[in-house]
């Protein structure tokens, strides 16, 4: 497809990029197509401009259409939750109180956190306050238990409630006689405070609530963030930083802050506690652990456990409890003299050593009689554990277990251990480590030796928190094992707080992905997904558990990056249900968090959803891991070589004259073998290996063919500009929606982006030079968005797409002109967005099309200048 030129003669760049002329079928055909919003009059945004995002997704703006405005109100009259007061929550902290100033309130009961919820989510949608009655008038919303509600017990059959367990609800529309209202109902009252947020996400997204009959119960029984308050936490309030400001360490709760925030400690409570507790809630996340899993023992200090105590008060109502990260050595640690033990003390099978758990788990519950356990990282990355006095991960956990039993705790002991010595590939290590436990018989006649109260909590994949891996192959060999799986909420990984990554398709990815796992005679299970063994519903695993380490932080926004927020909400929709896809939940979250309008959800959906696929690609494409530069995994460093082999990008990528990528299969490290035989078998073939594993797997040869036809040096370089002109379409759709978003949110959106495409460019830059230094090619010019232009009738091309740009001589006399443009991709649409006027002169053309992860957009920018003579 050719297309000649109808421009006028212009050549700067700012008044170029005003000024668009499209080939072919007209802009605004062209830009939706690509999923940027059409530039049409529409109505202001409805959101103050100085809006912060501070509310996460609990924005409750007057519905707009008045349509759906009248039919809410018609329905909504009132709010009855009976004896909302009547089941007051436990409170340790007798002169509990908010900081001043605080715009949030404490509540005492759960029943009463969904009422002021139904009030304040009610009032702001319907745009007039919408009483708390007594009684059961017309046109009411009824919340509540059979046991605080004399009304829910009439309205709901106890067999309709009996399936719904400890957490699940109902909603149901009911019409008697005349006499509507709208039942939210669970057998406790936490229950029926989840259902209060789903109902509230019905009218926050615009759906209808006519004839409602909708009943949700989780998938999974713990579902749980874990806090690092000291590491990758990337939602600081200091800009230019991770950090806080005003001594605040930039994390979300404040226990140790100085200076001018001294006063704002723990136990005083600061709004965004409560956000936090109630945006927690509105997804069903039932506990935090609040400390970094390289712990530090302060948390058990009896100080600490006081603060502890205030924050678990004010996290209560809304059904979130507290779990703390320990030390496996903490009782050496001297804060607790003369309570100490020795570093010989530290057997896990001693009286010593668990009575000193005990101790610690007393003064916790004393204060916190809900505490949940502990979390513990031992004998990884520097941390003790049972290894240093000889024992193993079993003896370790299971001797922290029995200490806590009696007290109905948990020990959430991680697999996250790569001991060099097990063996030379790291990703085998944790198997090798935990998979035999497992397989023990025990003297009861069981089999495993992990306690029951044993919880092993194991990172989805089997490397780090990686963009892309396959499922940890742990899932599914621990049958006799509770295993709980860890996802990464925080971007460590995947642009911090600078790149906009939707995680809500990773996780997809790997909860949906086949184990192929079998049972004890080679049968295959009939539930395998990951997320089946997760959810119990596998092996028969009655306990389950789903831990998220989250974004949280002290920032206006409280995850950095405004699309950080997007993150936490999927990963809790996702624990409730992980069966839920990515891009619903994206859905959902874009209507509660930026607009209702179609044509805006839209947009920023399709941003969301391509987003993660793009930072694999100009990051690790391929399947290549792990080629962040070490002192901050944000930017690349393929060529860093540690002092800790299994740290180095070279470890992982094995670059050389041959190829490219780590040797898995059974010619190299056989780590493949640690799969059930069906994935064993893909996964050791380099014909059968999915493309997206290859380097994960195989040593890929330079010039081996792939799928597409294309030789593998042409794929992965075409692979990291195609990323990054995912992240230059992601700017201009974003541009596209200035008029629909508010001002201020729209602004520091957009910054984050201009980094983002400069970022991702060093990506690919950093890594195809690097690459380049072992196989000596050219860099191939005929990837997706490669074009031909015409200048004075001469056809010039051979463009790499990843140059910002390109010196196009002119020969005396001829017209700098570009008349014509082809683009190899025959569906590409090309816009030239300026000629140049004369030699030297700037020309801009613009290339947009779909790759197979969503739009991607180059524009090539021209210099015109004379040829030499
Ligand atoms: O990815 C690594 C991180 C560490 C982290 C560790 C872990 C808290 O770089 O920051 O330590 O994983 O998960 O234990």
């Amino acid at each position: 497809m050719g297309a000649t030129v109808s421009s006028s003669d212009e050549n700067e760049q700012s008044r170029l990029r005003r000024r668009s002329f499209l080939i072919g079928s007209g802009a605004a055909v062209a830009t939706s197509m690509f999923g940027a919003l059409p530039a049409q009059a529409s109505p202001p945004n409805a959101f103050p401009d100085d809006y912060d995002g501070s509310d996460l997704w609990l924005r409750y703006e007057p519905v707009a259409d008045p349509g759906l405005l009248a039919r809410y109100r018609a329905a909504l009259g009132a709010i009855v939750v009976e004896n909302a007061g009547h089941t007051l929550v436990h409170r340790h902290t007798a002169n509990l109180s908010m900081a001043p100033g605080s715009t949030e309130h404490l509540v005492q009961s759960t029943l009463e956190a969904a009422r002021d919820e139904l009030v304040r989510g009610l009032g702001g949608l319907l745009g007039r306050p919408v009483p708390v009655r007594d009684g059961f008038p017309d046109r009411t919303v009824v919340v509540g238990t059979p046991d605080s509600s004399p009304l829910v017990r009439r309205l709901v059959p106890a067999r309709d409630l009996a399936p719904l367990g400890d957490d699940g609800y109902l909603i149901r529309s009911l019409s008697r006689g005349g006499h509507r209202s709208i039942v939210v109902a669970g057998n406790t009252d936490l229950a029926a405070l989840y259902g209060t947020f789903a109902f509230l996400r019905r009218l926050q997204a615009q759906q209808s609530i006519a004839g409602l009959d909708i009943s949700s119960v989780p998938k999974i029984n713990h579902r749980y963030l874990n806090y690092w308050e000291t590491e990758r936490l990337y939602a600081g309030n200091n800009p230019a930083g991770t950090g806080g400001l005003n001594g605040e360490n930039g994390a979300i709760f404040d226990f140790t802050a100085t200076g001018a925030s001294a006063a704002l400690n723990l136990p005083v409570i600061l709004d965004r506690y409560l956000v936090a507790a109630r945006a927690m809630a509105s997804l069903g996340i039932n506990g935090i652990t609040i400390n970094n899993v390289n712990a530090n023992s302060f948390y058990l200090t009896p100080a600490a456990i006081e603060q502890e105590a205030a924050l678990a008060d004010a996290l209560r109502p809304y059904g979130v409890r507290l779990a703390v990260s320990i030390n496996y050595a903490a009782p050496t640690d001297a804060r607790f003299a003369p309570d100490t033990l020795t570093r010989e003390e530290l057997d896990p099978y001693s009286a010593k050593f668990r009575d000193w758990w005990t101790r610690r788990a007393r003064q916790l519950q004393a204060a916190i009689p809900d505490f949940m356990g502990f979390t513990v990282k031992a004998n990884s990355e520097g941390q003790p554990g049972p290894q240093d006095l000889g024992y193993d991960h079993g003896d370790g956990a299971n001797g922290m277990a029995a200490a806590v039993a009696p007290l109905g705790m948990r020990i959430f002991w991680r697999t996250f251990v790569y001991n060099a010595d097990v063996d030379t590939d790291r990703l085998k290590r944790a198997y090798l480590e935990f998979g035999p436990i497992d397989d023990e018989p025990q003297p009861d006649g069981t089999i495993g030796r992990f306690a029951e109260n044993v919880f092993l909590q194991t990172k989805n994949g089997p490397l780090d928190y990686q963009a892309r891996e396959p499922a940890n192959p742990l899932f599914g060999r621990m049958e006799h094992t509770n295993q709980a799986i860890e996802l990464q909420v925080t971007q460590e990984y995947t642009g911090q707080n600078t790149m906009l990554c939707y995680l809500g398709p990773l996780w997809e990815e790997v909860l949906k992905s086949d184990t192929h796992a079998t049972d004890a005679h080679g049968k295959l299970l009939a539930k395998r997904l990951v997320g089946n063994v997760v959810d119990g519903t596998a092996q028969g695993h009655p306990d389950t558990a789903i831990v998220g380490v989250a974004n949280l932080g002290n920032a206006d926004n409280l995850t950095g990056h405004h699309f950080a927020q997007a993150n936490l909400y999927a990963f809790g929709r996702l624990a409730w249900d992980w069966t839920l896809d990515a891009r619903g939940i994206a859905e959902d979250w874009v209507r509660l968090t930026w607009s209702n309008r179609d044509a805006v959800v839209r947009t920023i959906v399709a941003m969301m959803m391509g987003s993660r696929e793009a930072l694999v690609s100009y990051q690790t494409p391929l399947g290549v891991a792990h080629q962040f530069r070490s002192s901050d995994h944000y930017g690349p460093n393929p060529a860093e070589r540690l002092a800790r082999d299994d740290w180095s990008p070279v470890y992982y990528n094995k670059a050389d004259s041959a190829g490219l990528g780590y040797d898995r299969s059974p010619t190299g490290s056989g780590f493949t073998a640690q799969y059930f035989p069906v994935l064993a078998a893909r996964y050791a073939d380099i014909e059968t290996v999915p493309e997206n594993l290859l380097m994960w797997f195989h040593h890929v040869p330079w010039d081996r063919r792939m799928r597409n036809g294309r030789i593998f040096w042409d794929e992965l370089v075409y692979r990291y500009q195609t990323g990054v002109h995912y992240v230059s379409w992601l700017r201009q759709a974003w541009d596209s929606l200035e008029r629909h978003v508010d001002a201020r949110r729209f602004a520091e959106v957009k910054a984050k982006l201009a980094a983002h495409e400069a970022d991702a460019g060093s990506w690919r830059d950093t890594c195809v030079r690097y690459w380049q230094e072992f196989n000596g090619r050219a860099i191939p010019t005929n990837g997706p968005l490669a074009i031909t232009i015409v200048v004075g009738g001469r056809p010039i091309g051979g463009f790499d797409a990843g140059a910002p740009s390109y010196t196009v001589p002119v020969a005396a006399g001829t017209s700098p002109k570009i008349t014509k443009v082809v683009p190899a991709d025959p569906a590409a649409k090309c816009e030239i967005l300026g000629q140049a006027r004369g030699v030297p002169g700037r020309a801009v053309v613009r290339i947009t099309a779909n790759s197979f992860f969503g739009p991607i957009l180059k524009d090539y920018v021209f210099d015109l200048v004379a040829a030499a003579r």
